[in-house]
């Protein structure tokens, strides 16, 4: 089985987590390939060029959420999908996921030269991130000495990662003591240092 990935994608990283936390990162093969390129190897398998992508025989599985569920089957561990009528549970996961969707959009346009940065999108996407801050600040769950291994939770972890990484919103911590205390425990977590985005994987967005 191969993932192909990037070493700074929010989605790889879930489902690098995910894979790491269930014992089965063994028999995943991690494929680091480019983006917006016609080389990249994702091609191979299928028209989109994007990752994550896993790849088991003729199986070509995109979208970060299908590869979880997929190697939720081949762990031990509980799933880190909520089950299809927990809604409750689905409500929590979309935030989490819908915050990271805002705050990729918004490291996307900060990366673009700044001539062809949109002041509009740049405000769009500050004010949504800062009152899903706000939000997650008033209902976050206390921190779990165990923390959960949830694609909603990853996906809240990832995108504090891109805010701290790009410093959308340098001073979050600074007046968010609950969602500050509930990064913690993931943030000890190997799986969870060993992915952190990093200068030297940075990835161009427009051929230099
Ligand atoms: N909804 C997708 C989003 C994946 C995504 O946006 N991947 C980005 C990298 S973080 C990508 O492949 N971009 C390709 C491109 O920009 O051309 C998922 O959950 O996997």
């Amino acid at each position: 089985m191969q993932l192909y990935y990037t070493p700074n994608s929010p989605y790889a990283r879930i489902c690098r987590i995910v894979a790491i936390e269930g014992g089965i990162m063994d028999g995943i093969e991690l494929v680091q390939v480019p983006l917006r390129t016609p080389d990249s190897a994702a091609l191979r398998h299928g028209p989109l060029g994007k990752i994550p992508l896993l790849v088991d025989g003729d199986l070509a599985l995109g979208e970060s959420r299908l590869i979880c569920g997929y190697l939720d089957q081949r762990s031990s561990r509980p799933p880190s999908l909520p089950g299809a009528n927990d809604w409750q549970a689905q409500a929590h996961e979309s935030l989490m996921s819908g915050f990271l969707e805002g705050v990729t959009n918004w490291s996307r346009e900060t990366r673009r030269a700044k001539s062809e940065q949109s002041a509009f999108i740049l405000q769009v996407e500050q004010q949504r991130a800062i009152r899903a801050l706000d939000h997650l600040d008033r209902t976050v769950a206390a921190p779990a000495t165990e923390p959960a291994i949830t694609y909603g939770d990853l996906a809240l972890v990832a995108a504090l990662g891109m805010v701290d990484f790009y410093e959308l919103v340098p001073d979050w911590r600074a007046d968010r003591p609950a969602l500050t205390a509930w990064l913690e425990p993931y943030a000890a977590l190997s799986s969870v240092r060993e992915s952190v985005p990093t200068q030297a994987a940075m990835n161009p967005l427009t051929p230099r």
